[in-house]
This record gives C-alpha cells, structure tokens and sequence, in this order.
C-alpha cells in the first residue's frame, strides 16, 4: 500500500522550526515563525487568559459535545469583532459565524463550502502569500492564481498591479485578501485603497475571502476590522476567517471562526445548514476548552478590555522593535535606507534579505529567517537585537 509514497515536501516555515529545533548553538535565534515572543523570548500567557482559564477550572464543568457551529457566545463575539457590534448585516438577520479549528479550519470549511457551490471557480491569492493558501485551497479541489501584490523596487505595495490584476479574473472567483498585517510582507493597503478594491471586487462579481489573523497587531482591533467594514458597506455576500492563534496567543487551542455574510435571512438559515454538514463529514464539531476561554473574554466588558490592553503592549513591542532594527542596520552599516521596515504592519517584514543572504545568516549566525527574506518582528527582543541587526549587516552589504 505505501511502496510508492512519496516524501512530502516540509511546510517551507514550519519545517524551518524543526531545523532550529535541532542546531546545537546556544545564541541561536528564530525569526521564522509567525509566533508572537516577550521581550524575554516567551510566547506569554495572557492575563485575561488566564483569568477566563482559571474561573473555567474552577467551574468543573462536564465537557459534553458542542453544537455543530460551536459555543453561541463565541461566534457572536466573533463576528461583532469583525463587522461591529452595531453591524446592520448582524441585525438583519444576514450573518452566520461558526467556531473553527484555528484560521486555517475556517478557511478550509469555507473553501469546501464554496466548491459545492462554484466548483470551477478560480482562487486568487496574493504574490506573495502565506503559502498555506494556495496549499490549501489546492486541496480543496481549486485552480490558485495570483494577483500582483508586492513590490519589490519601492518595498510597497503594487496597487495599479492589483486592481489590474483583480479586474482580469473571472466571474465568480474568488479573491483571498489579509484584512490587515499582510503575511508575509507586512505591506497594507490604505482605506481609500481597500475602498478600491471593494467596488473592483463587487463590480466584477466576484467572491471575497477576507482572512483576518492579525487582528489588533496593526493598529488596533477596530482600526484593524476597516477592510471587512468597507466590504460589509457595500453590501457584499463574504466569507471572512478570524484566528485568535496570535491575538489571545493561543496557538495550541486552535481557536478561529467563519464568518458568511449572506443576501438576507432566509440564506443564512440554508446556508448554516449546509455549512453544518461540511463541518460534520470533517470533524463533527470544535472542541471546547480553547473557545470557552475566548468567548469569556470576549463577553466580559472586564476582561474585554484587559485583553485590548495586553494586545496594544504586544502591538506597541513590536513597533519599537522595527523602529531599533531600522536604526540598528544603519548604526551596523547598511546604505540603503530601511526605513519601509516601519511602514509594515503586523508580525512580519519582508526584510529586503535575498535568499543567499537568508541562508548565510542561518548558517553563520545561528539567525533563521523565512528564504523569501520574511523575518518575525516579534521574536525581537531587548537581549537579542543588537545581535540580530549586527549580523544582518554583515550579510545585507555583503
Ligand atoms: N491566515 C494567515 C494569513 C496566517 O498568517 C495564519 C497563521 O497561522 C493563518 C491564517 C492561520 O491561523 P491559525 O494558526 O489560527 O490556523
Ligand atoms: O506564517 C506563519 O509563520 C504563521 C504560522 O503551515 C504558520 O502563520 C506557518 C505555516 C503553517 C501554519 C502556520
């Protein structure tokens, strides 16, 4: 049955954790994981974490099996915090939210979903994206084009390239936009460019897929929710994915949401019953510790607040580290100004490194970053800068 598996290629960033895993060297540093680290190299356990945490032990509570669609608290703290508490569409009756595994588990039960309903639709996805996108939606049985996003020359963003891009798709594609934090290059579009591309998406048809995994690193969490709003504005049908993997550091837990904004009620009820059965046939329904925690959160105004706190000091950490790295790598010697490090948003920088460049810093300073040149901001800290900057440096003006 096996003889002719094939080795599977390694996921290009969560293979690079296996080989910093294995390296012996004790100043060694992984800038490759979109992990969100303290300032003493830590993933932190948030406090209104671990309040929501210690009260649920405390309960004792049986651990039955959750609704297909998971706890009812928690999609609808999803879904306000995407479309708004005061949101018109929520009201009328025209959003479904369902608990999933992580980001990635509401992307994939969206994109099930939408291959029932437009089996030969085309997916386009960002150049460059997470490269679990186009995996993904691979799988799901899709064709995955991209539309032009990054620009290299101005380490911005190709916006004429984009629309341009976005008005040659088909019909009924569909596009997969990062509402905020670009993975992986950190590069945003403005609000009177998302206006943009809002009317090109609505006015040639076609399907937006907003994925928000980021929500709160850029500049806040409603800030951060202005792309879905402009999208919701114009009166669009979406699939929106939300991953509380960064946002409540809780990886592990697997904690996301899908979010479908549908044409009117009576679509949402069928379309809930669909979605339903695509969960059902996949995992039958989510488990319950990590979403009990964030639904606590989300409907205690307390802890609420404590959370958007804890979420400003990582957000305003990993500001200040792009603002050291930026002043570092000119103190170390790089020429060309670097100050686009601090125009990104979000947990990522697109660094500017070449892949050699990437490779001699692994292999020389025990320093890992993604071979696109992709570094994690926020596994920078106060005792590690210094170093990370001096030796990237060394290999940029090489
Ligand atoms: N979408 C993007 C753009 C991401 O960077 C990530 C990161 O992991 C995800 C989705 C998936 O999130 P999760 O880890 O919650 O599955
Ligand atoms: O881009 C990252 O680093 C995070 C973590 O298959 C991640 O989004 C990376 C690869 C992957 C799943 C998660």
């Amino acid at each position: 049955l096996f003889q002719a598996v094939e080795l599977a290629p390694r996921d290009p960033i969560l293979g690079l954790n296996e080989q910093f895993n294995a390296d012996p060297r004790s100043t060694k540093v992984n800038l490759g994981v979109g992990v969100y680290y303290d300032d003493n190299g830590k993933i932190p356990l948030l406090a209104a974490v671990h309040q929501a945490e210690v009260a649920r032990v405390q309960l004792a509570a049986a651990r039955g099996y959750l609704p297909i669609e998971g706890i009812a608290g928690y999609n609808k703290g999803a879904q306000e915090l995407v479309l708004g508490k005061n949101s018109p569409l929520i009201g009328a009756g025209r959003v479904l939210t369902m608990q999933a595994l992580g980001g990635t588990g509401a992307l994939k039960i969206g994109a099930d979903f939408i291959k029932q309903l437009v089996p030969d639709a085309k997916v386009a996805i960002s150049d460059p994206s997470w490269e679990n996108h186009r995996a993904l939606f691979e799988r799901a049985g899709f064709e995955v084009v991209n539309y032009p996003y990054y620009d290299a020359v101005t380490h911005g963003l190709n916006f004429k390239g984009m629309i341009e891009g976005l008005r040659s798709l088909p019909q009924k594609s569909v596009v997969v936009l990062h509402a905020c934090c670009h993975n992986p290059t950190g590069v945003d579009l403005t609000v009177d460019q998302w206006r943009e591309v809002a009317q090109v998406v609505k006015a040639s048809n076609l399907i937006p897929f907003l994925d928000i995994a980021y929500q709160g690193f850029g500049d806040g969490l409603e800030a951060d929710a202005s792309a879905v709003r402009l999208f919701a504005d114009l009166d669009m049908t979406m699939f929106i994915s939300s991953s509380f993997s960064k946002s409540f550091s809780l990886y592990g837990e697997r904690v996301g949401a899908l979010t479908i904004v549908t044409g009117s009620q009576d679509e949402s009820s069928r379309v809930l019953s669909q979605v339903k059965r695509v969960i059902r046939t996949n995992y039958s329904n989510p488990p319950t510790h990590g979403g009990t925690i964030v639904s606590t959160v989300l409907n205690n105004p307390e802890l609420f607040a404590l959370w958007d706190k804890e979420l400003a000091g990582m957000r305003d950490r990993i500001r200040l580290m792009r603002k050291q790295l930026v002043e570092k790598l000119t103190q170390y010697g790089v020429k060309e100004d670097c100050s686009y490090v601090m125009k990104q948003r979000g947990m990522f920088s697109f660094s500017g490194m070449t892949a050699p460049q990437v490779e001699r810093l692994r292999a020389e300073h025990g320093i890992y970053a993604v071979s696109t040149g992709r570094i994690c901001v926020a596994a920078l800290n106060s005792k590690n800068i210094d170093t990370v900057a001096k030796a990237m440096a060394e290999v940029m003006k090489a």
